[in-house]
Parts: C-alpha cells; sequence; structure tokens
C-alpha cells in the first residue's frame, strides 16, 4: 500500500535489520526496542491494517507469523519466555496500521502487559 512504512521495509524500499523472510513474511528489529529481544513479525502484504480486520481469508499469514515467532524464539534460546503483541487502533497505542506481531523476550515480562 502506498506510503505504508511496512510495506516499504517489506519491499526493501527502506532498510530495516532482518530477523528472518520468507515468501509471505518478514521479521525484522523494532527500532525502539522494548526488551533486549524485539521484532516485529509482519505480513509482506498489506492484506490488514490490524487484528480487527483478520479474516478467513487472510488468516494464515497470521498463522505463518505465529510459526515464524516460535521459530525465532528458538533460535534466539528465549522460548522459556517470551511474548507476542498486537496492538490495534490508536487507543492501544498502534501508529503504523499494517498487521504486525511484537516479539518481546530477554527481560522478566511477567508483570507488565508491554
Ligand atoms: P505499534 O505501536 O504496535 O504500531 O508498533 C509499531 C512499531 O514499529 C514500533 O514499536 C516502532 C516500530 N517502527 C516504526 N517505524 C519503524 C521503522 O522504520 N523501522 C523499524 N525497524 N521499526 C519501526
Amino acid at each position: 500500500m502506498k506510503d505504508c512504512i511496512f510495506c516499504k521495509i517489506a519491499a526493501g524500499e527502506l532498510p530495516s535489520k532482518k530477523a528472518y523472510e520468507d515468501e509471505q513474511v518478514l521479521a525484522f528489529y523494532d527500532i525502539h526496542p522494548q526488551a533486549p529481544v524485539h521484532i516485529l513479525i509482519i505480513p509482506k502484504t498489506h492484506c490488514a491494517s490490524g487484528a480487527a480486520e483478520i479474516t478467513p481469508e487472510n488468516s494464515a499469514v497470521v498463522a505463518r507469523c505465529f510459526e515464524v515467532a516460535a521459530k525465532l524464539a528458538g533460535e534466539l534460546g528465549v522460548a522459556g519466555g517470551f511474548r507476542i503483541v498486537t496492538n490495534n487502533g490508536a487507543k492501544a497505542g498502534q501508529t503504523v496500521p499494517h498487521l504486525h506481531f511484537h516479539l518481546l523476550a530477554g527481560r522478566d515480562l511477567h508483570l507488565t502487559m508491554g
């Protein structure tokens, strides 16, 4: 989608520090990390602006995002303690309207929801 920063990152038009990539999904390190491990996992295509737009037509790539999160957590040695977060809408703190999942780990997460 035009003017979407994550579409541009997915297309390689903007730089990112990649953690994983396949035909459907890109994972890259968040520019403002909230934890020692903070990776964004996105569908490459702009199939939804946020989780409220997940439907039977686009949910396969959502499952793929979660598969990638599990794979990365294993590879990074944090499979025993990680969090997957998605913010939907400005009231939830969403700043980029392209469906994405935050993979957070590497610090004590059990007392916070952030
Ligand atoms: P959210 O608030 O849920 O919409 O999360 C958007 C995240 O995207 C936020 O943690 C910061 C990150 N971010 C925004 N712009 C860029 C960028 O250009 N590069 C990278 N790597 N991360 C970005």
